[in-house]
């Protein structure tokens, strides 16, 4: 990887941090871009109470000097408000309890969560030692990452953005094309869709859901404009870029599958409706001097990006707090009992959107990086420029040169 980073901290924690590696030196970078991303995360219809009491804030403790990185890793904080309420529960220091019978314990696992496998694995008597960093309020720290990263991307014309295709079982008819202003479109929705009419019916099934005391799952549709043909590659499994994605986005909380493209639907056609006819288009330096008739491979091609525009789905499961809780075993007793009812959202699908997108700008920077490499930003640039100009001349230049 020749770009890394690793989070930190508990969802009732002082606090989230992340640690980002392998930024080149000169990205213009403001804490303001880091916060639009934050916010845009916590947005959502369908979230719970601990939405409204968060402010998403990132603090860059290094790695940004004067409005642009050093090149030196990039520690950023966000501080958790809730942590207030929680000070007693999260106390580091050794307690004189038994902490087994720790103020808000948790020993009814939560089936779907990561709850009893955790505690099982770790030896812990109180699932919240589990619970508390298998929260998605660690995604907050991704988020951070990702939005450096995006910065990174946009510096040479690539832009990443979500939608809402499903949700509790309403499907959307989005328009085509997308809008050009993606994200634009989607964040002034309420569940980021490009269908009114569906927005509306997904409204009404979040609140029957919240009635009823279930939770909602569905389908994000993540799509990155603006790459050359040439990221990621064939010749080793590790740096199939599909395999990096796919691991990327299957490591989101409660997020059960992804497609690339076409993805299972390919499956079903023959060769013929499934692979995108190629012509020459000499102007599309960055594709290669090519255009596909469609793009039903989604931008990829043996693991590296075509040129076309990136196109990857990813289904999330219905959160596990369900608040009619399912049928459980108490780990303390070794009864039956009701899995614990924590305060929590009905449905987090369009707060996943945003997460996916910085994941996917996590992994196309890493990609970037390891492709273009370069200490400082003009390094990076002249690298970028040299190879667009050599793709862009690369077919037909032996009849050229005859
Ligand atoms: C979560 C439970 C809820 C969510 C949380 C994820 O938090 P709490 O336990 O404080 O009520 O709001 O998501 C976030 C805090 C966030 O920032 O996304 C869980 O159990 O995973």
């Amino acid at each position: 990887m020749s770009l890394s980073f690793r989070t930190a901290g508990e969802s009732h924690g002082p606090a989230l941090v992340v640690i980002l590696e392998g930024v080149p030196a000169g990205l213009p970078l403001l804490a303001d871009d880091v916060n639009a991303e934050l916010s845009r995360r916590q947005m959502g219809y369908g979230r719970g109470r601990r939405m409204q009491i968060e402010r998403d804030q990132v603090e860059f403790l290094s790695g940004v000097r004067a409005g642009a990185t050093i090149g030196s890793p990039i520690a950023m904080v966000i501080h958790n408000r809730d942590w207030k309420n929680w000070q007693e529960i999260m106390d580091p220091a050794p307690v004189a309890e038994d902490p087994a019978l720790r103020r808000r314990h948790v020993t009814r696992p939560r089936p779907g969560h990561a709850d009893l496998a955790g505690m099982l694995k770790y030896d812990r008597e109180d699932a919240r030692d589990i619970l508390e960093r298998a929260s998605a309020r660690e995604t907050t720290a991704r988020v951070a990452a990702g939005a450096v990263c995006r910065r990174l991307l946009s510096q040479f014309g690539v832009s990443i953005g979500s939608h809402v295709v499903h949700l509790g079982g309403i499907d959307v008819v989005s328009p085509d094309p997308l809008p050009e202003a993606l994200n634009a479109a989607a964040d002034a929705s309420p569940v980021r869709v490009l269908d009114a009419a569906a927005a509306d019916r997904m409204v009404a099934a979040i609140d029957a859901a919240k009635a009823a005391g279930n939770t909602l799952g569905g389908i994000v549709e993540v799509v990155v404009t603006g790459l050359p043909v040439g990221l990621g590659s064939h010749v080793a499994w590790d740096r199939k870029l599909d395999g990096r994605l796919a691991a990327a986005l299957m490591s989101i909380p409660a997020v059960k599958g992804v497609e690339m493209g076409l993805g299972f639907e390919a499956a079903r056609r023959p060769g013929s409706e499934v692979h995108d006819e190629i012509d020459r288009d000499p102007s599309r330096p960055q594709e290669g001097g090519v255009r596909r008739r469609t793009n039903r491979a989604g931008g990829l091609e043996g693991g590296i990006t075509t040129g076309e525009p990136l196109v990857l789905r990813l289904a999330m499961k219905p959160i596990s707090t369900l608040m009619r809780p399912l049928a459980t075993v108490d780990t303390q007793t070794g009864e039956s009992a009701r899995a614990v009812a924590e305060r929590s959202d009905v449905t987090a699908v369009p707060a996943m959107g945003v997460i996916a997108e910085a994941m996917v700008a996590l992994v196309l920077a890493d990609a970037w990086v390891e492709k273009f490499g370069g200490d400082s930003m003009q390094e990076t640039s002249r690298n970028v420029h040299g190879y667009i100009d050599q793709v862009g001349r690369h077919i037909g230049r032996a009849a050229d040169e005859r």
